[in-house]
């Protein structure tokens, strides 16, 4: 498929998409979102797709909100954010939450505003050693969205969460590991195998295993500990109901290497 703001491919039940607006640190504009909203369109209904990555091209990951697209002249008229929010933002982490596979963020450089919280809707985040993650919004008069301000204190507690929110500083990406924030930092010239090298490795796992563990611990964080454990046997009875796990079962027994085909 062919597109202007993005680059899509489809190779080996990995959908690998590349944002490439590089000029503008790959901020998002009306049609960066609708491209994205296409291709992951075409991977929420290809069942032949087992992992996605996420990634940028040129020295940004994403910077967010393309500001160059908000009018702020004197005596204009408001842009209406919240419509912005309804119409692209929320729509985009609602897909990557949902899209029953995993989701691997390889963050290449700095990732700003939304282009942070976007980075940490993925399911998996390795960044390289030179990229950083500043919650942008806040030096512009704005509130972190994109669900920045639900994951931030879930994955680093409220303390940081204020912190990195109020203060729009950058958090090296070494920084952001050592803070759980993300799952790995690697040398630079090492982060686009290392992100490759995973997405293929997941895509040959039981997807549908690896979804169910995906949509459990999504909602963990709302849930009881009695509401959990109903959570999780509804799941597993789910997942028993797969070809995965009875090949997995299968090949243990047998002891020889499963053969999983995302069933
Ligand atoms: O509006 C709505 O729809 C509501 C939703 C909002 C969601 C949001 O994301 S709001 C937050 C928007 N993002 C930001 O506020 C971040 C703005 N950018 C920066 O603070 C810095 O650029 C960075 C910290 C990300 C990187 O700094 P640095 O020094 O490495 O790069 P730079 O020189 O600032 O940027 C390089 C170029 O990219 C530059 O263009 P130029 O001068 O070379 O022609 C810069 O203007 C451009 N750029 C970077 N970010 C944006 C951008 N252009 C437009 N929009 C951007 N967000």
């Amino acid at each position: 498929m062919e597109f202007a703001t993005i680059e899509f491919d489809l190779e080996g039940g990995v959908a690998t998409l590349a944002l490439n607006r590089p000029e503008r640190l790959n901020s998002f504009n009306e049609q960066m979102h609708q491209e994205v909203r296409e291709a992951l369109s075409v991977v929420e209904r290809d069942d032949s797709v087992r992992a996605l990555l996420i990634t940028g091209n040129g020295r940004g990951f994403c910077a967010g909100q393309d500001l160059s697209d908000r009018s702020v002249v004197p005596g204009a008229e408001a842009p209406d954010l919240g419509s912005s929010i309804e119409t692209y933002y929320n729509p985009l982490i609602r897909t990557l939450q949902r899209l029953p596979m995993p989701v691997i963020a390889a963050v290449n450089g700095v990732a700003a505003g939304a282009g942070a919280n976007i980075a940490l809707a993925c399911d998996l985040v390795i960044a390289a050693r030179s990229a950083s993650f500043t919650q942008a919004f806040c030096k512009i008069g704005l509130v972190p969205d994109s669900g920045g301000t639900w994951q931030l204190p879930r994955l680093v507690g409220m303390a940081r969460a204020k912190g990195l929110s109020m203060l729009g500083d950058k958090l090296s990406a070494e920084q952001a590991a050592a803070w759980g924030l993300i799952w790995q930092c690697v040398d630079d010239d090492a982060l686009r195998s290392t992100a490759t090298d995973l997405a293929r490795h997941l895509a040959t796992q039981p997807t549908r295993g690896l979804a169910l563990i995906k949509q459990a611990l999504n909602q963990s964080c709302d849930n009881d500990l009695d509401t959990q454990l109903d959570v999780e046997r509804d799941l597993q009875r789910e997942a028993g109901r797969t070809e995965d796990y009875r090949e997995g079962v299968a090949a243990f027994m047998e002891k020889r290497a499963p053969q999983f085909k995302g069933r």
